[in-house]
């Protein structure tokens, strides 16, 4: 038996939590064991990795150092929570994964494509999501939601550039492959995202059964 793999992506404040949530309630309501985790994170070991990441410090950090720091805390977190919880037949709904690394490490910070597609094939072997929701919206209305929350992060502390660079690789990777990407218009009222999300539900449910 093997499960379904859906990873939410998108910029800060895109909704990606919110509606993780929401969709992991539509999916068990019909009965299917539903992982909820998240990037860089998701066991204990890769989790302190992400606070090494996200906390603000005084020192640079190399942008190889953030790839290899992000590609540690995945393979942790692929072999102890997404690897078994597939094997099992659960649907894996996980809040980033390596769609953040082209946008952030690649878009944002300048890495080549083919230097994180080296280590995304390291790291995962052929594993990759089945589907990824792609969380899109203006970078001024994502930031304002997330600085709505308080204290900044490490990235959310970088500049428009940046996060215009983050948004456009984001984009770019939904449009160069939309069997496996479905962008959803995360600006819109919170209401109407997850009126999409009804409609996908029995494709979800459709795919996992098959
Ligand atoms: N990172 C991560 C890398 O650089 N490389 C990688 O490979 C990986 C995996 C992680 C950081 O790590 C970087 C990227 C990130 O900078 P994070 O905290 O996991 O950080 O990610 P964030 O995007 O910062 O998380 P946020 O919580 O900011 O964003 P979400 O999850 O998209 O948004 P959510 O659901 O928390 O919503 C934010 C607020 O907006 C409201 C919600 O109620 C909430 O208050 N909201 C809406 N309001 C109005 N209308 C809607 N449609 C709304 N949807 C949500």
């Amino acid at each position: 038996m093997t499960g379904l793999f859906i990873t939410l992506e998108g910029p800060e404040g895109a909704g990606k939590s919110t509606n993780r949530e929401y969709l992991a309630e539509r999916l068990r309501a019909a009965g299917i064991e539903v992982l909820l985790t998240r990037e860089p994170g998701g066991t204990p070991l890769a989790e302190r990795i992400r606070e090494v990441l996200l906390a603000p410090i005084d020192e640079v950090m190399n942008p190889d150092t953030e790839l290899l720091l992000v590609f540690a805390a995945r393979a942790q977190h692929l072999a102890q929570v997404i690897r078994p919880a597939l094997a099992r037949g659960a649907v894996v709904l996980c809040d980033r994964f390596t769609d953040s690394t082209y946008a952030y490490q690649g878009g944002g910070r300048g890495l080549s494509v083919e230097r994180i597609a080296a280590l995304e094939t390291f790291v995962q072997g052929d594993l990759r999501p089945d589907l990824t929701l792609v969380f899109d919206l203006p970078v001024e209305i994502g930031m304002a939601r997330a600085s709505a929350r308080g204290r900044l992060d490490r990235f959310e502390l970088e500049d428009r550039l940046f996060f215009d660079a983050v948004r456009s690789a984001f984009l770019a990777r939904a449009k160069a492959d939309p069997a496996r990407y479905l962008l959803v218009d995360a600006a819109q009222p919170l209401a109407q995202v997850q009126r999409a999300l009804d409609a996908l539900v029995p494709t979800l449910l459709e795919r996992h059964r098959g």
